[in-house]
């Protein structure tokens, strides 16, 4: 069952984001649950920054799952990537990814890496994709035995110049010998680097295990001109059974935001 997912960022430091939540955790919650929502993804400085007891209680009061945790934070603070050229700052990016595993793994959440990959050295291209692996094979170790799959999110050439579109991801992570990786089908990222979204996730289907929810302009789905009803479609057609999140910018506000979400959400998808 494809699940209704809402971003919420706890992080001071990327409040220019685009996340539909980013003031007090349990507000954000009570208006997730009031609108519908089934889940929501997370975005905190680090692993610990929630205590895990504190927010299973507001889970269960609120009847919210936790879909999945953003490392963004890793690289937004402290400056970690997998991809960074001084092997100490890549083995405590790695730490970092690995913690919050840990903390997503006990709600059955997946990690994403985003911005946390990084970039390729200039003309030093196979050197930073041999440390993209060496870091996402021993994390997709790790993935394996918590059980929970964890996700690469292929992101627009403005953020990254490693893998741009899923079938590039794709090809990737069918290079490694770990099959607990999956990718993110970010379709504002999609809208800039695709040549057809739809497509691309006919094509990719099998490895997508996350979706992020943004128009072209990354406002809420419906406030810009990408075209949901055939990218829905697809999204069911390959049989889609993770989160649907809203990774878009608050626009009016978080509240407004998020109900265009949700009018979005049922109109596409039904339940
Ligand atoms: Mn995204």
């Amino acid at each position: 069952m494809i699940q209704s997912c809402v971003t919420i960022a706890l992080v001071p430091q990327i409040k220019s984001g685009p996340w539909i939540f980013w003031e007090d955790l349990e507000s954000s919650m009570a208006q997730a649950a009031s609108l519908g929502f089934d889940a929501i993804e997370l975005f905190t400085a680090e692993a610990s920054s929630i205590d895990t007891s504190h927010l299973e209680k507001l889970l269960a009061q609120y009847s919210l799952k936790l879909a999945a945790v953003g490392s963004g934070a890793g690289k937004v603070i402290q400056g970690l990537t997998l991809t960074d050229p001084n092997h100490v700052i890549r083995s405590q990016a790695i730490s970092f990814i690995q913690s919050m595993m840990d903390f997503g793994a006990h709600f059955g959440a997946v990690t994403i890496i985003g911005s946390m990959q990084g970039n390729a050295m200039p003309d030093r291209r196979e050197e930073s994709l041999t440390h993209l692996q060496e870091a996402l094979e021993y994390l997709g170790a790790h993935a394996e035995q918590l059980g929970v799959p964890l996700i690469y999110e292929p992101l627009n050439r403005y953020e990254t110049n490693l893998f741009n579109t899923l079938g590039a991801g794709r090809t990737f992570l069918e290079g490694l010998s770990t099959r607990h990786i999956q990718l993110l089908a970010d379709l504002f990222h999609m809208n800039i680097e695709e040549v057809d979204i739809a497509q691309s996730i006919r094509e990719n289907g099998s490895w997508i295990g996350h979706v992020h929810l943004a128009d072209s302009n990354r406002r809420p789905m419906g406030m810009g001109h990408t075209s949901m009803k055939e990218i829905a479609e697809a999204l069911i057609q390959v049989d889609y059974q993770g989160a649907i999140s809203a990774e878009a910018f608050p626009w009016p506000n978080p509240l407004g935001a998020a109900k265009q979400t949700m009018l979005a959400f049922n109109q596409h998808f039904e339940k």
